[in-house]
């Protein structure tokens, strides 16, 4: 059967912000505090998305989230109006008022994990919208993405949106830590789940913890019926990576076709994982490419500084594949270098991209982070409910509105002024009718 993929970039929400919140995520702890441009952060990301619609790539958009999400701070007690339940929220924490106000929800690799027609028991494309436990700030994406994902992926017949992962001690991160090898995206593929620990290991004295559970990756996969015929592989992340700041696989592994970018430090036990994937390749009938970049070529702390891994890599209409890098892999000499070495072997790599993402990396999310990969037959995308499929007007529409209702500063101290809650309700709102969405925002409920 043929598919294509189609990329769901998170628009970056109006409260767009640095606030030192994630474990593990080094550029999100050295950039606590620091004034943000939450308009500039959503144009870049827009503009992202146009240079992969040039490409003659489609390409979906998945909206912010309603933030300072006021109904969880009512659920914890505070009460009056939404101006009152903000400033007591504040007044009592403001490390609580930064939780309920992130724009996580813009790094959308980790909204679900995704499985394609052509890998599941039932043959419909299946999505976990991922319960993020790891993290307070993000657990409180599961619940809208769960209304955005059952928006999109309506039809019965085609899709199913499962519930999240239900035990929050079973962490899932979602598709940041899933990658998939197959001949092409429409033939049944070897879906790979990453794994940073066992929910149930004792605690190793580690400098970071994988936020990913084994137990979590098993029900995923299982959920979407994968294991029949050996569809599906679980590895466990390199202890090392997460160490060195790789808080999500995407970090340090990409995947697309039959091709899968890694370092050399990503897995655990790389020989075994590496020989593992092969042989499950070998008996779908296709022979996978591996491109590795050792310690000695890249070390872990430059893979993670350059956020090289974090790239996507796009199968282009007109064959061959295209890399879509930040412009950090661009400045990291070493990076850069294996980016060369990549093209220069005339394999299906020929293109390299390079994006200005900055505000986007400075709190940990690269180009990958910013896209959830859906996998669809021409059926299946002629059956999504929602417009969430853009064209140029579409962005255009919604950079205007970013433009007119977005700031151009955000210090954390701002996240407590009322009106840019009511700001940012007028303009999801904005985004809801341009992409059709119906209300899946608490505030478009009452
Ligand atoms: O979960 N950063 C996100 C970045 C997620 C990147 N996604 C992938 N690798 N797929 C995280 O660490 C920072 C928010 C703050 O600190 O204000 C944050 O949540």
């Amino acid at each position: 059967m043929s598919a294509i993929e189609v990329n769901f970039d998170g628009l970056v929400g109006p409260t767009h912000n640095y606030g030192g919140l994630a474990q593990g995520n080094l550029a999100a702890a050295a950039n606590e505090g620091k004034v943000s441009n939450p308009r500039e952060a959503a144009l870049q990301g827009l503009s992202k998305m146009r240079t992969l619609m040039r490409m003659g790539l489609t390409q979906g958009v998945l909206p912010p989230h309603e933030r300072p999400h006021v109904s969880s701070l009512r659920k914890m007690g505070f009460g009056g109006s939404d101006a009152d339940v903000i400033h007591a929220a504040f007044k009592a924490s403001p490390v609580l008022l930064a939780n309920v106000a992130s724009a996580s929800a813009m790094w959308t690799a980790n909204a679900a994990t995704v499985s394609p027609s052509a890998d599941t028991g039932d043959g419909r494309v299946h999505l976990t919208p991922a319960n993020l436990s790891s993290h307070f700030h993000r657990a409180l994406e599961a619940e809208t993405t769960a209304q955005v994902l059952s928006a999109i992926f309506a039809d019965p017949a085609k899709f199913v949106v499962h519930p999240a992962v239900p035990f929050g001690t079973f962490g899932d991160e979602g598709a940041a830590n899933h990658c998939r090898l197959a001949a092409t995206h429409g033939e049944r593929g070897v879906e790979i789940f990453v794994y940073g620990r066992s929910a149930f290991a004792k605690s190793s004295g580690d400098r970071f913890s994988g936020r990913q559970a084994m137990e979590a990756s098993h029900i995923v996969a299982t959920q979407h019926q994968l294991w029949t015929g050996g569809g599906a592989a679980l590895v466990q992340q390199g202890q090392a990576a997460i160490d060195a700041g790789a808080f999500h696989n995407d970090v340090v592994a990409v995947s697309n076709g039959n091709v899968l970018m890694f370092h050399s430090g990503a897995f655990q036990q790389k020989s075994n994982a590496v020989e593992g994937l092969k042989r499950a390749c070998d008996a779908k009938g296709f022979e996978p490419v591996f491109l590795e970049a050792g310690e000695d070529e890249l070390t872990l702390d430059e893979a993670v500084k350059s956020y090289l891994f974090n790239s996507q890599i796009v199968s282009l209409p007109a064959g061959g594949m295209a890399l879509i890098l930040p412009h950090e892999a661009e400045e990291t000499p070493r990076a850069k270098a294996f980016v060369d070495r990549v093209l220069a072997t005339n394999g299906p790599i020929r293109e390299a991209h390079y994006l200005d993402l900055r505000q986007s990396m400075r709190n940990g999310g690269g180009p990958a982070c910013l896209r959830l990969r859906v996998v669809l037959t021409e059926s299946e995308l002629a059956g999504l409910g929602a417009r969430a499929v853009v064209d140029e007007a579409r962005i255009v529409a919604l950079e205007e509105i970013v433009r007119r209702r977005y700031r151009d500063r955000l210090a954390l101290a701002d996240l407590a002024d009322p009106t840019l809650l009511a700001e940012s309700r007028t303009a999801l709102d904005e985004f809801g009718q341009v992409l059709g969405l119906g209300a899946v925002h608490d505030f478009q409920r009452v």
